[in-house]
């Protein structure tokens, strides 16, 4: 999965970034520069996924995986402005969720900050420039059907109803049937795309702003970015002394992490054999076939049953077969819907 990292200039980005690969457990930290972007991988961390590694003492414990990436800075004064704008989004366009990060904290001698108000600045730039998409791609099949071209008969009503939402400036998130439709899904709407929004603020404050029109469904988080930025960047020690001097429970990556994941609506799911613990994430809703794709297309092909434990009968137990002999190992078919948690043996032949 990954996750984009958008806001207006100076709302504290790339210190977010940085205080997300800050030096405080991350596992297997990769940072790529393509072009001016910027991509880290980071380990989810999972504290189900600890304790199947020190149950099982496997060679190999793999966690999932999220990617952030920060898109190429935008420069003000810049006469490309827009231009530039059209580099962000479309760096971000392939990410399956946004991370939005507001301002909300105020520079010394500069204005005070206005975080509602900045949100729906970028906000509104999203839809409208989704608006531009959906509007382009219905006056193309118009004319191709002018053209007596053979044009996507269900695309264009679908379009419409993007193009309506988008008109009265709502963001496609906000209709789940028109942000999940596969037909959509090659357009790579950005409002349609699950958000995370980040207020910054300040060293001391902790809590969220006033925002009272952010719509009520927005998952928003307070964040204070330049001084998790800069335990981040402490050693262990010193970082342990500031966390619990400051109030801060967790690293921010594992906060950011467990919030996006959430928005985005995925759950983990667990495999454990012989000398390997691993954590998958998939969509809720995703039937045990298609995670049994996941691992491999044979699993698919020569599927016959799905033997699922759920974890937390793993832990009341501390052991598998005893968890089995009291009933809880369940045998599930194609169809079975896997749930967050789940530690799940896929039975195949090929
Ligand atoms: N006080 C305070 N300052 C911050 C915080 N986050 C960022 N800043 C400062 O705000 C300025 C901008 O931060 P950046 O992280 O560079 O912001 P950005 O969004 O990446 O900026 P651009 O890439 O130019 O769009 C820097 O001077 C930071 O030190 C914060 O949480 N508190
Ligand atoms: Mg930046």
């Amino acid at each position: 999965m990954r996750l984009g990292i958008i806001g207006l200039p100076q709302s504290g980005k790339t210190t977010i970034f940085k205080a997300l690969t800050g030096a405080r457990g991350i596992k297997g930290e990769e940072r790529i520069k393509k072009g001016d972007q910027l991509i880290v991988t980071v380990n989810v961390p999972d504290e189900r996924v600890d304790y199947l590694e020190q149950l099982y003492k496997p060679k190999k414990t793999i966690y999932s995986q999220v990617e952030y990436l920060l898109p190429p800075k935008i420069v003000d004064s810049d006469h490309a402005k827009r231009e530039k704008e059209d580099v962000v989004f479309n760096a971000v366009r392939t990410c399956d969720g946004l991370v939005h990060v507001v301002k909300n904290f105020q520079l010394f001698g500069g204005p005070s900050p206005t975080p509602e108000e900045d949100f729906f600045k970028l906000e509104s730039e999203i839809i409208l420039s989704d608006l531009v998409v959906a509007e382009k791609r219905i006056e193309k099949i118009k004319s191709d059907e002018k053209k007596g071209k053979k044009i996507a008969i269900e695309e264009l009503p679908l379009l419409k109803r993007c193009r309506d939402i988008l008109s009265e400036e709502r963001p496609l998130r906000d209709n789940t049937e028109i942000a999940t439709a596969p037909l959509l899904k090659g357009f790579t709407f950005l409002s349609a795309k699950p958000m995370l929004v980040i207020s910054n603020n300040s060293d001391e404050d902790e809590d969220l702003p006033e925002m009272p029109h952010i719509p009520k469904n927005s998952e928003v988080m307070a964040v204070r970015g330049k001084l998790e930025m800069e335990i981040g960047e402490m050693g262990p020690d010193d970082a342990e002394e500031f966390l619990s001097a400051f109030h801060i429970e967790s690293s921010l990556l594992d906060r950011i992490i467990k919030r996006s994941l959430a928005v985005s609506n995925l759950i983990s799911f667990f495999t454990v054999v012989e000398n390997e613990v691993r954590a998958w994430t998939v969509t809720k809703g995703t039937p045990a076939i298609k995670a049994a794709d996941l691992i491999h297309s044979d699993m698919k092909r020569g599927f016959i049953k799905a033997e699922v434990l759920p974890y937390d009968q793993l832990v009341r137990y501390g052991n598998f077969s005893d968890a089995k002999k009291d009933g809880h190992l369940h045998l599930e078919g194609k169809e079975y819907i896997v749930q967050d948690g789940d530690i799940i043996k896929f039975r195949f032949s090929v």
